[in-house]
């Protein structure tokens, strides 16, 4: 799966706009996350994850830090975020299955942020890039 051109230039144009707030879009990310799918939350029992605690705070930077790694890198992502496929896959052994939930979550929140732009392109644009961030991320289960 891979993006279009006119699907990479909506991501890039996007992510531009909000690059600098990246760190809130993490945390709230992972704060819709926890509160609407709540069984996530198993994979985090040494974190306190109230609402804007530090360190769901920390968590939702780096989480955002690694998106825009890879919009970066939105030509090869595969490389960008290999050393956390790895994490994810052998040392997390994070279910696939929630991947699509956070992705959802970034998408709303992305979407909240950015009521403007978020037409149904933006909207399949984001979708599809998230899904080939969540390829990456889950592609050495198999
Ligand atoms: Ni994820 C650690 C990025 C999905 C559970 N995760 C990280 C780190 C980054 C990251 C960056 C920090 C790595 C480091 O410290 O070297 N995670 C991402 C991205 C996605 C994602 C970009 C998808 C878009 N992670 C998920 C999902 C879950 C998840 C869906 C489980 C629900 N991640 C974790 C856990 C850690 C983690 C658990 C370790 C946290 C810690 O610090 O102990």
């Amino acid at each position: 799966m891979s993006l279009t051109t006119a699907e990479r230039t909506i991501i890039l144009a996007m992510w531009g706009k909000i690059a600098a707030q990246a760190d809130a879009i993490g945390s709230e990310a992972l704060e819709r996350l926890f509160t609407s799918f709540p069984q996530t939350k198993t994979y985090f029992p040494h974190f306190d994850l109230h609402a804007g605690s530090a360190q769901l705070r920390a968590h939702g930077a780096k989480v955002a830090a690694a998106v825009g790694d890879a919009v970066r890198s939105i030509d090869d992502v595969a490389r960008a975020l290999a050393p956390l496929s790895e994490l994810h896959a052998y040392v997390l052994r994070v279910d696939p299955v929630n991947f699509k939930l956070l992705s959802h979550c970034l998408l709303v929140t992305v979407a909240a942020r950015c009521p403007a732009d978020f037409t149904a392109d933006a909207h399949a644009a984001w979708d599809k890039f998230l899904s080939v961030v969540s390829a990456v991320l889950t592609e050495k289960y198999r």
